[in-house]
């Protein structure tokens, strides 16, 4: 059953009908509300094993994907004609060539960083940070992941995490400055307070802009999984990372004849024959580059005939 609601001037109810023009909407964040059934991992109110603080949003930053910086610099264009990268923790997300589940042995380690990569994060602000951004976590470990929305924009984000369902123990507003070194001070020092009581269990939550969420799982499901944010067009331009739980051994071994890079759905190889992948995530983006630049030379070429 829902209770009053914050923020009212009288006591309403969800489905009551609003009739006073002074009573406006409340503000019903996600752990204004209980979970219906029993926390499937109990977490009592002890820290988790792991902290990671990761903040999402779109960064107007000179992105050389959509830009050149002599024929078409960022600078020159409008605010509102500006494009806008996706970031997570000031980094646009690359998708690596290699299935990192399934081929471990051909993903080569200089695809991956994390925040720790760079010495200086703000040089991400300026130019383009685009690499496959990872965190890596021990199988077994209670793994708290506080997401604070950073954009100047407005946008919020539903935040989706493959393998697992995640309990939502906290979401609230923040004051500015907005960026998620300010939000990983203010937790240190007067730690938010978690719900440990019957907290939402989902596994994707939307963030309002200038709010922060703490979800916290056990993980226990080994592999490669996907934290993203699922508006479609944020999660295209780089707005995700992975987190590896565990290592490949402790991953579940693949199905017999499961297809290899080079043979998705079409070919599939020999018994004992490997097809490892050749490239990284930047020539696989020169290739689709270039593919594009073909495009793009392709319909020059059509305007100039007509
Ligand atoms: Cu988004």
């Amino acid at each position: 059953m829902f209770g009053p609601m914050r923020g009212m001037k009288e006591q309403v109810y969800l489905g009551d009908e609003v009739t006073d023009p002074e009573i406006t909407l409340p503000n019903v964040l996600l752990t204004d509300l209980n979970a219906q059934r029993p926390n499937p991992v109990n977490f009592t109110n002890r820290p988790p094993d792991v902290t990671h603080y990761l903040g999402v949003g779109i960064l107007s930053n000179d992105n050389s994907y959509y830009n050149h910086p002599e024929y078409y610099p960022i600078h020159s264009l409008r605010p509102q004609n500006k494009h806008s990268s996706s970031i997570v923790n000031y980094i646009t997300f690359a998708l690596p060539s290699v299935p990192l589940l399934s081929q471990p042995e051909d993903v080569g380690t200089s695809i991956f960083c994390n925040r720790s990569t760079f010495k200086n994060l703000t040089q991400c602000q300026e130019k383009l940070c685009r690499c496959t951004h990872r965190i890596h976590v021990q199988l077994g470990q209670e793994v708290e992941l506080v997401v604070a929305v950073v954009s100047p924009y407005g946008a919020g984000h539903p935040m989706h995490l493959h393998g697992y369902k995640f309990h939502v123990l906290a979401m609230e507003p923040y004051g500015p400055p907005y960026d998620i070194e300010h939000v990983e001070k203010q937790d240190k020092e007067s730690p938010f307070v978690r719900k440990f009581f019957k907290p939402p269990f989902k596994d994707t939550v939307i963030i309002p802009n200038h709010h922060y969420a703490v979800l916290r799982f056990k993980a226990d499901n080994p592999g490669v999984w996907f934290f993203h944010c699922h508006i479609a067009s944020h999660m295209i331009a780089g707005q995700g990372l992975v987190i590896q739980v565990g290592d490949p051994s402790q991953w579940p071994p693949l199905p017999a004849n499961f297809p290899r890079c080079g043979g998705h759905g079409v070919a599939y190889p020999a018994p004992g024959e490997r097809k490892p992948c050749t490239g990284t995530a930047s020539s696989h983006s020169s290739i689709g580059a270039a593919i594009l630049l073909s495009l793009i030379c392709l319909c020059s070429l059509d305007l100039k005939m007509n």
